[in-house]
């Protein structure tokens, strides 16, 4: 039985002439709702029809510019205001992130994601980052970068100097943003989207769940970015790291079989894009991660950190991938 009817899916808005979304906060919550195995075969099922089963492809991330920043994202090792322990550290030289790419190549990664700690790049700054993304192309990786807020051009520079992905997560739904971040709204984000996707970028774009959020703010941030037009090719799917000293340390964990179900409603609602099971990797039994991959995630970072917190060991991966029958998917961004 289909529980989302055809109705749910297309009602046109009364107050509005403005076209339907494709999914409402109630169709998502729906299929959040069903029984655990509905909605994992329901989300293979769609898997299957898009994408190699059993491939999933590999991130490696690096932090370029770590610490300090002026934001006061709750979420965040990385802002000045909180006290994490995160040591500051200035702008890397293109050499030094060259040789990052280069082992994370040699491991196996076949993208290349390079973070800024800024609310948005300097001028000065995103030229020296455009030559870091020169330089990883170079070695023949997929290139992706997640800077912040960008200014009119600064999009159209990165593209120039051939970054494959921006990534630029909304975090949450647009009513519980607020709550997370004070220093910038969520429409501010979109702005920067736009740019990104007028400049011929693929966009990476997701968020975070585990930040004390209802199980309805979590289906309206996955009917937002699946209502995005178009979708975002990648969606990272990130479960809040605690780090000590964030105010979102201490948050009730969420149920692990709630992350799947997160996991499983973003292939459903984004068929083709290319979900990736984020942050909180460490964290999770390596069942979980299965379950993960069953209901859709095609994407992880690879590499013993993230940005600042822990990841996986890179050998522990591959054993999983063993067990689990997964292999690296091939880069395909033009
Ligand atoms: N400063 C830029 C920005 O905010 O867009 C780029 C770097 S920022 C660290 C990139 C993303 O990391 C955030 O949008 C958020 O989704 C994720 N993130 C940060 N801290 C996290 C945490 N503790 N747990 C899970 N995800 C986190
Ligand atoms: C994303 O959605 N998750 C990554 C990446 N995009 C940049 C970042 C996760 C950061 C986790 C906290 C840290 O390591 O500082
Ligand atoms: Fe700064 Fe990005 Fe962290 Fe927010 S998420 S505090 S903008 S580094």
């Amino acid at each position: 039985m289909d529980v989302i009817s055809v109705n749910e899916r297309t009602a046109v808005r009364a107050d509005t002439r403005a076209p339907a979304p494709a999914w409402t906060v109630d169709a998502v919550e729906a299929l959040y709702a069903l029984p655990f195995n509905d909605l994992m075969h329901r989300a293979q099922t769609v898997h299957r029809e898009h994408f190699d089963a059993n491939a999933v492809q590999l991130s490696t991330l690096l932090s370029i510019k770590t610490g300090g920043c002026p934001e006061d994202c709750g979420y965040c090792p990385q802002a000045a205001r909180y006290h994490t322990g995160v040591e500051n550290e200035s702008l890397l030289s293109v050499d030094e992130v060259v040789a990052a790419a280069r082992a994370a190549k040699e491991q196996g990664a076949t993208r290349f994601c390079m973070g800024a700690a800024w609310r948005g790049p300097k001028q000065r700054d995103l030229e020296r980052v455009a030559d870091m993304v020169k330089a990883v192309r170079g070695l023949g990786m997929e290139t992706c970068a997640t800077l912040g807020m960008l200014k009119p051009g600064q999009a159209g520079q990165l593209k120039a100097a051939g970054l494959d992905y921006y990534n630029h997560n909304i975090d949450t739904a647009a009513e519980f943003y607020g709550e997370i971040v004070s220093t910038r709204t969520q429409d501010q984000r979109l702005d920067t989207l736009d740019q990104v996707r007028e400049a011929g970028l693929h966009v990476c774009c997701g968020g975070i769940v585990g930040m004390g959020e209802t199980r309805r703010t979590r289906a309206a941030l996955i009917a937002q970015l699946a209502n995005m037009d178009p979708y975002p090719e990648s969606v990272p799917i990130n479960n809040l790291v605690q780090v000590e000293g964030t105010p979102l340390d201490g948050a009730q964990a969420l149920d692990p079989f709630e992350f799947v179900r997160t996991i499983a409603c973003a292939r459903i609602t984004m068929p083709k894009a290319v979900v990736r099971l984020s942050a909180g990797r460490q964290e999770m039994p390596e069942g979980i991660q299965a379950l993960c991959f069953l209901a859709g995630a095609n994407s992880i970072f690879y590499g013993e950190k993230l940005l600042t917190t822990g990841n996986p060991e890179a050998e522990k991966d591959a054993a999983l991938f063993k067990r689990l029958g997964l292999h690296a998917m091939e880069p395909h961004a033009g």
